[in-house]
């Protein structure tokens, strides 16, 4: 039950068309595949994205951050030591998703070891989540042609739509024609990625106000500290916290301070360990929370259900679990369906992130 060593390699699966918002774009997915080894023989596997635009992380230093300074530190621990674990990582500030990945490849290897779902471990709640899909910038129809094929070949009924540019009548038009073509039957919310300003959203929302939006996201930086609360203050809709709130402090204080009355949960900067401390800080406050998306392929993906499905007030929202299929190709051995617009977590032991071999050795970048 201890780990002997620890593994993160870089690997490059570019995507079939780019993923743009306002705070950065994605054309490849740049991630480092973690793997965690213990005495028993048994490997835990997760993934780390690099998002510099969001945590200042790239894929080398996700690499260096666990070979040099992690996997050290780590070796001869017992797996079930998550507590002394996290400690021991939080020597080093920052490098959220580095932490996290080697946090759920370490809750791989327990579910193995125990020969128990990953997901029945968190909470059991429920097998699967609804999904929901995010839309990135592009014009209005093509943005349309999106949603109805996610629709009609898959049965998602929610999107997240990305917002945040200028003028944001650009936004604005994409909403309007996302409920004019799909009617009332879809759910829509937005994110905004910090791209406007406290009173433009203001104006956006207002511009809106008849499209039945159900969340409006990080539309406005919060560093822009009264602007934002203002804005909160005034917004029809629970206001996101996405990239404002990273770890349980963030998520304090930005609902103390009156930034944000509902939270993104996202398991690749937050793991298990510490998304369960924003779950259920969230849950005892009567917060609201999202499974949000971290542009995940598949291995994230799966592990963003196997959290999400884990817990009632999870799965009350659609989980932003689909956009691995702009992926062009992934790592699991065997690939994650999309049924009626649910996702379902995995009934085996760990959390189910079996990779294929041919297809590592293709995509990895250090051999
Ligand atoms: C999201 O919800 O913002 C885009 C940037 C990022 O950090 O995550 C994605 C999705
Ligand atoms: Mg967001």
């Amino acid at each position: 039950m201890k780990i002997t060593s620890i593994e993160a390699i870089p690997f490059a699966i570019p995507y079939l068309k780019p993923l743009r918002f306002a705070s950065g774009e994605v054309h490849t997915a740049s991630h480092v595949l973690v793997r965690v080894h213990s005495d028993d023989g048994i490997v835990g596997v997760a993934e780390a994205p690099a998002r510099p635009f969001t945590y200042g992380e790239t894929q080398e230093s996700i690499v260096a951050a666990i070979r040099t300074l992690f996997a050290p530190q780590l070796a001869g621990m017992s797996i079930l030591d998550r507590e002394a674990m996290h400690a021991v990582m939080d020597r080093t500030v920052g490098n959220p998703t580095a932490k996290s990945a080697v946090d759920m490849a370490v809750w791989d290897v327990i579910g193995k070891t125990l020969g128990q779902p990953v997901t029945s471990l968190l909470g059991g709640f429920s097998g699967s989540m609804r999904v929901s899909h995010m839309l990135g910038f592009a014009e209005p129809a093509v943005m349309v042609a999106e949603a109805e094929r996610m629709r009609d070949t898959y049965g998602i009924t929610t999107f997240k739509v990305k917002v945040g540019r200028r003028p944001y009548g650009l936004d604005v038009d994409v909403c309007r024609a996302l409920r004019e073509e799909l009617g009332s039957g879809i759910e829509l919310y937005i994110d905004g990625n910090r791209g406007w300003t406290p009173s433009e959203s203001l104006r956006a929302l207002n511009a809106m106000a008849d499209l039945d939006l159900t969340l409006a996201e990080e539309l406005c930086p919060a560093d822009d500290v009264l602007g934002r609360k203002w804005l909160v203050d005034h917004c029809p809709v629970p206001f996101v916290a996405d990239e404002s709130a990273t770890n349980p402090a963030e998520v304090t204080r930005e609902l103390l301070s009156g930034a944000a009355n509902a939270v993104s949960i996202k398991t690749a900067r937050t793991g298990f360990s510490h998304s369960q401390r924003v779950l259920f800080q969230c849950d005892g406050l009567g917060v609201e929370v999202v499974m949000g998306n971290q542009i995940d392929g598949q291995l994230g993906t799966l592990c963003t259900v196997t959290f999400g499905a884990a817990f009632k007030s999870t799965t009350r929202r659609a989980g932003e679990l689909s956009n691995f299929l702009d992926m062009s190709d992934d790592l699991l051995a065997e690939p994650l369906e999309i049924v009626d617009g649910r996702l379902a977590a995995r009934q085996v032991p760990g959390i189910g992130t079996e990779i294929d071999p041919e297809k590592l050795a293709k995509y990895r970048l250090d051999l």
